[in-house]
């Protein structure tokens, strides 16, 4: 813990940067809808947005937010409900293990031994915003139910820090853990995970490298040492991480928050019970229910293996008639047609399935935030291993062993032509013959071209999509303020305008979404398990790639996101299983492809070995494949059988649950007293002093603005235009009426 005080210990102080965000906590994005008809529903539900804040104790700020939508700045009003509340879930991770000692009673001493992060303030911040109202949060769900019209919820960017985080690292070779801990201070401890795996991993990659490039030199591909070395590398990186995570989770201190659930409020229980150890009342749905649910993961996963495996099949199939049997006009153009086929169909399905997994995880109906996403971190997985790896499977374990068989059959293809030709003649065409550099070609497409690609679409085509927008944008308004000649733009006080304007920047920006980051990493990591005895050269690549890798995230973070909201992890979560099945999983490929394809015995294929489309060279080495994939199956079933069972409770388990809550219960009512008997309840106000209430947080604004009146600094006086929650309300209605009204008058010109 000496570590973490230190860390923290300059936290206390507020960096110069951080100025510049007026002391703003978070930003919520309220949209006006524009028909004059849901005016007062969307005025109805502002209020109840601003009053529900106020009671939980924020301070707010209305702002316009230009594009018809209001800007509701809040921060924790007082430092002694943060400073409650810290404590209070300082406590509850002590009842959960998380951390070691029991915090301090002494509170002002021990606010000074161990102070507030930066993190931990925006963390605790937005759970008292999102948490259910019963739970003592304001209970605002963005996008969700009555809540429809908050379009996000998001803290601010600290600018100075994103400059210097990027300009120091594009500077450096090596991230090292003084690097990840500045992430984990700004982002949390989710984020700094990513990282610190991405770190992990381009170390480890070291090895593959230096030893593919020898391997590429000296023995070619298809070695079966190459591919006993690489299995073991895999093996070695993955139980490292394993242990790595662990050592992470303690250093950052948060070993165990998994075990701290939030609950999704999305959650839909069928009945109330009282719990038969502790007598709480707790909310039940029934785990039979959910697991027929879950079984819908198995169509799911045929869906997902036919349609993208279908037009994956016949991609590959025209591909090969066109480049390997068609001999006709127009080849040249004719071979882009697959490639074309394939950049229309397979986004349009694979955000169709993904959209069709969200809808699957949501009826599955999980009570908690975690297992929600972990069991779409699942279905998310077999889409992209479906997408990603089925070409190279194709190729390996079809094309080239029974292409012979195989490809006299894509004469459909020539049959169908010839219908549409005008005089009915064949088509022109050469026998088969199998192109032996296929295979290789495709790994260095999916390791070298794809990543690059893959690049493109991260940084790129987001950043130049939204240079284009603004640019369509200030044109669009020049017009628009020229026709109606009045100025359109949002009426900013001066000294303020520059900060909005960045806040409107920042409110159109995506959310970060770590999981799309996680996904990438774990599937090349897949590349180089499962098929880089193909081509040893792709540790190469990839080492390359991720070290732009982590640079080109950091800056999507810093550039192209809105700020994470700082969570806190233990693990990488559910990407663990998916490395350990892709490490694994390799380790089955690469014998089969060593088997399939150098029967040399020293590494060098010899022509007569090599396959060649002909099923007929197959034998003794098929039997044994058999006794592997067999063998291998029966793992795989024992794996979904454990996890199935797993997931139904146990009667041990359930007492155990409910003997700890009540444990954790009993403790948080000898520390909290009676006013708070209930564990996850935490309204403003504790340790039995005075209560905080909403009258008494507007006194205090008050008070503060006649010491300062007029003289304050730019955040005193920020926060002093509303002088509380029923003048935020008054500021907030009179800019939806102007923006409604605004829309009218444009309606009424057109017409
Ligand atoms: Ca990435």
């Amino acid at each position: 813990m000496a570590d973490l005080a230190s860390l923290t210990k300059h936290e206390g102080k507020v960096p110069p940067g951080l100025k510049s965000n007026y002391d703003v906590d978070f930003v919520v994005h309220y949209k006006i809808p524009l028909p004059a008809t849901e005016r007062a529903e969307a005025e109805a539900a502002f209020i109840q947005l601003i009053q529900a804040l106020a009671d939980v104790g924020f301070a707010t700020e209305v702002r316009n937010g230009g594009k018809s939508s209001l800007l509701v700045f809040t921060k924790i009003a007082s430092n002694k409900l943060l400073t409650s509340q810290v404590y209070r879930y300082r406590v509850q991770d002590w009842l959960y293990g998380v951390r070691t000692a029991a915090p301090n009673q002494d509170l002002t001493k021990y606010f000074d031994d161990e102070p507030v992060t930066e993190a931990e303030r925006l963390r605790l911040a937005y759970l008292l915003i999102t948490k259910a109202k019963n739970e003592g949060g304001a209970g605002i769900t963005p996008k969700v139910g009555h809540w429809k019209h908050v379009a996000s919820v998001f803290p601010l960017h600290d600018h100075s820090f994103n400059r210097q985080w990027i300009k120091q690292w594009s500077t450096k070779y090596y991230l090292d853990d003084a690097d990840l801990n500045q992430i984990r201070d700004k982002f949390g401890e989710r984020v700094a995970f990513y990282f610190a795996f991405l770190q992990s991993y381009f170390a480890f990659l070291l090895f593959p490298a230096v030893f593919g490039l020898g391997a590429w030199l000296v023995l070619g591909q298809f070695s079966w040492f190459y591919a006993v070395v690489n299995s073991l590398w895999s093996v070695v990186f993955f139980e490292h991480w394993k242990t790595k995570e662990v050592d992470l989770a303690v250093q950052w201190g948060v070993r165990g928050v998994s075990k701290i659930q939030h609950p999704r409020p999305q959650f839909e229980f069928e009945r109330e019970a009282q719990d038969p150890v502790t007598g709480e009342i707790v909310k039940v749905y029934s785990p039979f229910k959910r697991l027929a649910r879950q079984l819908l993961q198995v169509p799911f996963a045929l869906a997902c293996v036919v349609v993208l495996g279908g037009l994956i099949v016949s991609c590959f199939a025209i591909e090969i008639f066109i480049t390997e049997v068609y001999t006709g006009p127009f080849k040249q153009y004719l071979t882009f047609l697959p490639t074309v086929l394939l950049t229309i169909f397979m986004p349009t399905l694979s955000t169709l399935l993904t959209k069709l997994a969200e809808r699957l995880t949501a009826i599955e109906n999980y009570e908690t935030q975690d297992a929600h996403q972990a069991s779409f971190v699942q279905k998310i997985f077999v889409l992209n291993f479906i997408t990603s790896y089925s070409p190279i499977f194709l190729t390996a374990f079809i094309y080239v062993p029974f292409g012979k068989i195989l490809v006299p059959y894509l004469d459909v293809f020539q049959l169908t032509a010839q219908k549409f030709t005008t005089e009915g003649k064949p088509l022109p065409t050469k026998d088969w013959e199998m192109n032996p550099d296929r295979l290789t070609k495709q790994v260095i497409y999916f390791t070298v071209t794809a990543q690059i690609v893959n690049f493109a679409t991260e940084v790129i085509v987001p950043y130049v999509k939204r240079k284009v927008f603004k640019a369509v944008e200030d044109v669009q308004t020049e017009i628009a303020e020229k026709k109606n000649g009045e100025d359109r733009g949002p009426k900013d006080v001066p000294e303020e305008a520059e900060f909005l304007s960045r806040v409107r920047n920042e409110a159109q920006l995506d959310e970060y979404d770590v999981t799309v980051d996680y996904r990438e990493m774990v599937i090349q990591f897949g590349y180089l398990s499962l098929f880089s005895v193909i081509w040893p050269l792709t540790a190469c690549s990839f080492l390359v790639n991720n070290w732009i890798e982590a640079r080109s995230d950091a800056m999507k973070i810093a550039i192209s996101s809105q700020r994470p909201i700082p969570w806190r992890a233990d693990s990488i979560g559910p990407w663990l299983n998916a490395l350990g099945f892709l490490s694994w999983l390799g380790s089955v490929t690469s014998a089969a492809l060593v088997f399939l394809f150098n029967r040399g015995g020293d590494g060098h294929e010899t022509s007569e070995s090599h396959p060649n489309g002909s099923p007929w060279n197959i034998s003794g080495w098929a039997l044994l494949l058999s006794i592997i994939f067999a063998e291998h199956l029966y793992l795989v079933v024992q794996i979904v059988v454990r996890n199935v069972v797993a997931k139904l409770d146990n009667p041990g388990l359930q007492k155990e649950k409910a003997e700890r809550f009540a444990m954790r219960k009993k403790v948080l009512e000898q520390t909290f007293g009676d006013q708070h008997v209930q564990e996850e309840s935490s309204g403003p106000g504790m340790t039995g002093g005075e209560k905080i209430t909403r009258e008494a947080l507007e006194e205090e604004a008050r008070e503060a603005s006649r010491s300062v009146s007029g003289t304050g600094s730019p955040e005193q006086m920020f926060w002093l235009r509303q002088r509380g929650a029923s003048e935020t309300i008054h500021i907030g209605r009179g800019l939806i009426s102007e923006v409604v009204a605004s829309n009218e008058t444009k309606a009424q010109k057109k017409v």
